[in-house]
């Protein structure tokens, strides 16, 4: 897998916050490829690969897949897609994380958005999103925000290299995309 040419955004964002409803938005309008941490893990769990189990029990807890694991799913997707230009949805979100990456895929990003939006607003967004996802119980979306806030450190760098674009995602999602649609022309001028 060659690194030649391949660009790679960060969404970031809280439980709820509205990454994979402005990803596939953002993916449509600037012709980039969608790639969500979540989702890989979703459809690693419906596989039944052998690591389901760990994947289950992390997810139900609202806790993290190892970073080694999770770097390795997101690679496999970026070379199967036979794209170069991608979105990646809900990742990193640990310093660890990001280490694994920079140091497995070795691909620093253009730029990382970071959606931010209170906890109050998130939960009500994720009780009431009827998907069915397992981990959108109250006790589960608890967790989800406390894991969440170890992506303050990553939110942190890239702020501190200038590379991190702040969204109110409170807004409403027309709103929402409004921004980060002025973001991308900005950056592809
Ligand atoms: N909605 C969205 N935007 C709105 C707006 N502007 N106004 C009003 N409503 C809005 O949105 C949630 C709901 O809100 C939807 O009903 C939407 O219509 C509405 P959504 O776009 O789905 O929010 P999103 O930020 O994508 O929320 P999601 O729940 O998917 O985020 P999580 O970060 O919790 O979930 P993710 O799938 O990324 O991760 C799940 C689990 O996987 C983690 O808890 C963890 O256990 C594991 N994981 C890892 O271990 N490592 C990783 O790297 C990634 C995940």
């Amino acid at each position: 897998f060659s690194n030649e040419n391949i660009s790679v955004i960060f969404v970031l964002g809280g439980p709820g916050s509205g990454k994979s409803t402005q990803c596939p938005k953002i993916a449509q309008q600037f012709g980039c490829t969608h790639i969500s941490a979540g989702e890989l893990l979703r459809e690693e769990l419906k596989s039944g690969s052998e690591d389901s189990v760990m994947i289950q029990k992390n997810m139900e807890k609202g806790e993290l897949v190892p970073s080694i694991f999770m770097t390795k799913l997101l690679q496999r997707a970026m070379k199967e897609s036979g794209k170069k230009f991608f979105l990646i949805d809900g990742f990193p979100r640990n310093l660890e994380n990001l280490d694994a990456f920079s140091t497995l895929v070795g691909i620093k990003p253009k730029f990382v958005l970071y959606l931010y939006c209170s906890e109050e607003v998130m939960q009500e967004r994720l009780l009431t999103r009827n998907q069915g996802r397992d981990d959108d119980n109250i006790a589960t979306i608890t967790k989800r925000f406390e894991a969440s806030k170890s992506v303050y450190p990553v939110i942190q760098f890239y702020h501190s290299i200038k590379k991190l674009y702040m969204i109110d995602a409170e807004k409403s999602v027309d709103e929402v995309f409004e921004d980060i649609n002025t973001i991308f022309h900005h950056w592809t001028k």
